[in-house]
């Protein structure tokens, strides 16, 4: 049930990234570092979305605004940075 969740966020952000592609000069939400914001950055966040800062499924990389946690607000600045390449 929680994967589905999970499933609906992604999507959900997809969607909404697709409709507002704004520019910025760095890219945050790179989770990967492969140099650009797809759909694998957004599949590593929401694989340890919920999680905190020492749990074994968090991902430093994936927590954006490093505040200790992976949350929607990671999930957003990786949707708003959707598409870019560096
Ligand atoms: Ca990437
Ligand atoms: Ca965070």
């Amino acid at each position: 049930m929680r994967k589905f969740g999970i499933f609906f966020i992604v999507l959900a952000f997809s969607l909404l990234a697709l409709s507002m592609r704004v520019t910025y000069a760095e890219i945050l939400g790179d989770v990967n570092g492969d140099g650009k914001v797809d759909i694998k950055d957004i599949a590593l966040a929401a694989l340890s979305y919920g999680s905190f800062s020492g749990y074994p499924n968090y991902n430093a990389r994936a927590d954006v605004n490093q505040d200790g946690t992976i949350d929607i607000r990671d999930l957003a600045i990786i949707a708003k940075n959707f598409g870019q390449a560096g």
